[in-house]
């Protein structure tokens, strides 16, 4: 049995961990619980306490694997331990609403996995739970872990600082392959049932909280068009890397989500955002890029060079300006002071250990950690009109608010 994994900073009072889900995101939050309180110095230390899968075998593995101290398989047993504080839920967004209602009424804080919901109406349940139990004192984020880039957070930073001026375009996309193969199983994130969307809740919300989030304001509607370009596939066949859930049975079955959406916007303030999504941009891995122009200046991120961030100042004379590469290494530059000396780079991984960082202190200051359940319930707004606008060959769609 794995010995809950401690911090070095033992003196300080436990925040004991309950996880569900054990794939992809449930080993990137495990390694960001195990790391948080190695690197930072926290005021609360956590602790993993027990990891929740359905199936017994491959939940105790994990649990060994990835340093948990027990391993469940009813997560609504988790939920109830008296040695559980927070619940980390990292399981397909069909079943996060359920989870993350029952977990705030049980008391705990909660972190769930972006999208938060698979519809807007289940995304309001939950920003109304979490609403509810931050007047207990329990807090709720969402998890989108490339705000917690130091680059997007130093870019987050310099917008706020007003060094772009009035903003005028966004224009961001994340692009992937891994669907290219037509022979690719039909795993869970090809089932509307159980992801909700395709490329866009998995990238698309990604990409449109980053826009907002660097922004610093919501998008007020958007034209869109989706596509499913190959909407039957086997239903068994290994699969690897992305989703460890191999297809099941014999012969084929439909794909019911998006496997691409391309999609403009508006923000509250008129500035325009551009926004593109797949899993068929051959070649192309796990690519998000994001760009910011502004009346004086512009920034530029690309999450495979993560260590850098791209910055224009337009306010430079002519024959000195230009488009100049910042190294986000420096003990300045967030979260880089609890890491290495300038120059050592870090990764996506790394993501999630500072997200783990933010929400460990926004639970010991009590303060709403971002993003907060609201914030994912206007992601999720954004999403919806996305979808209502492609519904209608890309007719412009206000978000509700
Ligand atoms: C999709 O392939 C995916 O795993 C997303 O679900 C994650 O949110 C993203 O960080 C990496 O790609």
């Amino acid at each position: 049995m794995a010995q809950p994994q401690q911090s070095e900073e033992a003196g300080k009072p436990p925040l004991r961990v309950g996880m569900v889900g054990y794939a992809f995101m449930g080993a990137a939050h495990s390694q960001g619980w195990r790391t948080v309180g190695r690197v930072f110095d926290l005021p609360r230390r956590p602790v993993l306490t027990a990891i929740c899968g359905r199936n017994a075998d491959a939940v105790r593995r994990a649990a060994d694997r990835h340093g948990w101290a027990a391993a469940e398989t009813d997560w609504r047993t988790l939920i109830e331990r008296d040695d559980v504080d927070l619940v980390d839920i990292c399981t397909p967004g069909d079943s996060h609403a359920e989870i993350a209602v029952a977990a705030l009424a049980a008391g705990k804080h909660v972190l769930c996995e972006k999208p938060l919901a698979n519809t807007v109406e289940e995304a309001q349940v939950m920003a109304r739970a979490a609403e509810e139990a931050y007047g207990r004192g329990q807090l709720a984020m969402v998890g989108f872990n490339y705000r917690r880039v130091p680059a997007t957070a130093l870019a987050h930073r310099m917008v706020a600082e007003g060094r772009l001026g009035t903003l005028r375009h966004v224009r961001v996309t994340y692009l992937q392959d891994w669907l290219v193969d037509p022979e690719f199983p039909l795993t869970w994130r090809l089932r509307r049932e159980l992801a909700g969307s395709g490329s866009l809740g998995d990238l698309g919300a990604h990409i449109v909280d980053l826009a907002q989030y660097l922004a610093g304001e919501p998008l007020a509607g958007v034209s869109a068009l989706t596509e499913t370009f190959v909407r039957e596939r086997p239903l068994a066949g290994a699969v690897k890397g992305l989703s460890a859930v191999s297809g099941t049975g014999t012969g084929t079955g439909q794909v019911t989500v998006d496997d691409a959406a391309l999609f403009t916007g508006r923000f509250t303030s008129g500035a325009l955002a551009s926004f593109e999504a797949t899993r068929y941009a051959t070649g192309r891995k796990n690519s998000l890029r994001i760009e910011l122009n502004g009346e004086r200046g512009s920034l530029a991120f690309d999450l495979e060079r993560l260590n850098e961030l791209v910055y224009h100042d337009g306010t430079e004379p002519g024959a000195h300006a230009g488009f100049r590469r910042i190294l986000v290494t420096e003990p300045d530059h967030p979260y880089l002071d609890a890491w290495w000396p300038p120059g050592h780079g870090l990764g996506y991984e790394h993501t999630f250990v500072h997200q783990a960082r933010d929400l460990v202190h926004a639970i010991a200051e009590g303060s709403r950690p971002e993003p907060s359940f609201a914030d994912g319930l206007q992601v999720q707004r954004v999403l919806a009109a996305v979808e209502e606008s492609a519904e209608k060959n890309s007719v412009y769609t206000p978000i509700a608010v």
